[in-house]
């Protein structure tokens, strides 16, 4: 299967609130979505997950876009490829996993497509459908009551799984009036590498509220600071940006610094490495979630199919297409008794909508290897 075409549709999705992350606030959505067109001009897509602008990790969509332009697309393009080859062939560029992710997965669904695969059967599905949790952001008035508000349409929405971010300054509180308010539903928090190994004693008060993992409270490349944090708590650690391959997942869980992980296929510069990692963390008996990076349709499609593998044991942030989309590119993902269902098509089982990807896209480059 040669690729002969690169398109990279770079498309503005304004949020329907504010999420306001440790990091910062974000109103609109840089999305990229890479189509790969092959010799006898079957498609494929894949979703670059970067922000549009370096907050989450060292990625960002405009530096995603130049890499793939200068480095990612000479190597793929005019050659024939296998999966597993191309998201090899593109490790001579190092690191920018979530610009090589892209790229990959949009070749990998042009593969599956011809061998009328589903993504979820190539990957090892065992699911039909996935329990979903969503993520909530630090209200930009923080106003305890708007916090409330939010959680309580995400509960009667049917979600099995809260998350809310903290930062120093906005944690106990929060985290204390939603656990009251809740007293059962299953509750996370992410902090976005927010906190430093002093404040491991503070994040140990964490645990009076019975939750299922704290999320990334260090920075990236803290490891011994996680290892620390875990010591002091008795609520297990979560590592997300830290996890970048199969190996930094060993490294983890040997540390002792994670005892579960969020895996994000664009993290890890794409799913073949995520089913990897979901591999050996099913053989240490070390439970997996599938993260979210406000993904459209696109992406979205594609996790769904990666959180059905059966090390998958807690709910993701595999949230409905409005909880972040007025409208998706795509057809819209909904939410059912708090599930979403598995795609079933060739591929990751969806494509665009064409009045769609034209309404919202503001740019798009085609590559090709002549
Ligand atoms: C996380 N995602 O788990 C990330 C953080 C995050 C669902 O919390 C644009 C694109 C804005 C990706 C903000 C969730 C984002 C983003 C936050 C990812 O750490
Ligand atoms: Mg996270």
């Amino acid at each position: 299967m040669t690729i002969d075409a690169l398109r990279l549709h770079s498309l503005q999705m304004p949020l329907v609130r504010p999420f306001r992350t440790s990091f910062g606030t974000q109103y609109v959505r840089d999305v990229m979505l890479v189509e790969a067109i092959d010799s006898d001009g079957a498609r494929g897509w894949g979703e670059c997950v970067t922000l549009g602008w370096p907050g989450y990790n060292a990625e960002y969509t405009a530096g995603a876009i130049q890499v793939i332009k200068e480095y990612l697309a000479p190597i793929v393009l005019g050659n024939d490829w296998t999966p597993d080859g191309v998201d090899a062939a593109m490790k001579v560029v190092r690191g920018h996993h979530i610009a090589r992710a892209s790229v990959g997965t949009a070749v990998l669904d042009v593969w599956l497509r011809r061998a009328s695969t589903s993504l979820g059967d190539y990957l090892g599905a065992t699911r039909a459908e996935v329990d979903c949790g969503v993520s909530v952001g630090i209200p930009t008035s923080e106003s305890i009551e708007e916090l409330l508000e939010e959680v309580g349409m995400y509960v009667d929405a049917g979600y099995r799984r809260i998350k809310l971010k903290i930062e120093p300054g906005w944690d106990i509180e929060p985290v204390a009036v939603v656990r009251e308010r809740w007293p059962t539903i299953p509750l996370q928090v992410d902090a976005n590498q927010a906190y430093s190994r002093e404040h491991a004693h503070h994040l140990a008060r964490l645990d009076e509220f019975d939750l299922l993992l704290i999320e990334q409270p260090l920075e990236e490349e803290d490891w011994w600071g996680h290892a620390l944090i875990a010591r002091a708590c008795s609520t297990p650690i979560c590592l997300d940006e830290s996890i970048l391959s199969t190996e930094s997942a060993e490294s983890a869980i040997e540390f002792g610094a994670a005892s579960n992980i969020n895996i994000k296929p664009g993290r890890v510069a794409g799913f073949l490495e995520a089913k990897k990692i979901h591999d050996l963390c099913l053989s240490r008996k070390v439970p997996v979630w599938c993260g979210g990076m406000l993904e459209t349709g696109i992406g979205r499609a594609a996790n769904v199919a990666l959180a059905a593998l059966p090390g998958f044991t807690l709910p993701g942030d595999t949230s409905a297409s409005n909880r972040y989309y007025a409208e998706d590119v795509t057809e819209p993902f909904v939410l059912r008794d708090g599930r979403l269902a598995v795609p079933t098509g060739p591929g990751i089982g969806v494509v665009p909508i064409p009045e769609n990807l034209r309404s919202m896209a503001v740019a798009v480059e085609e590559l090709t290897s002549s």
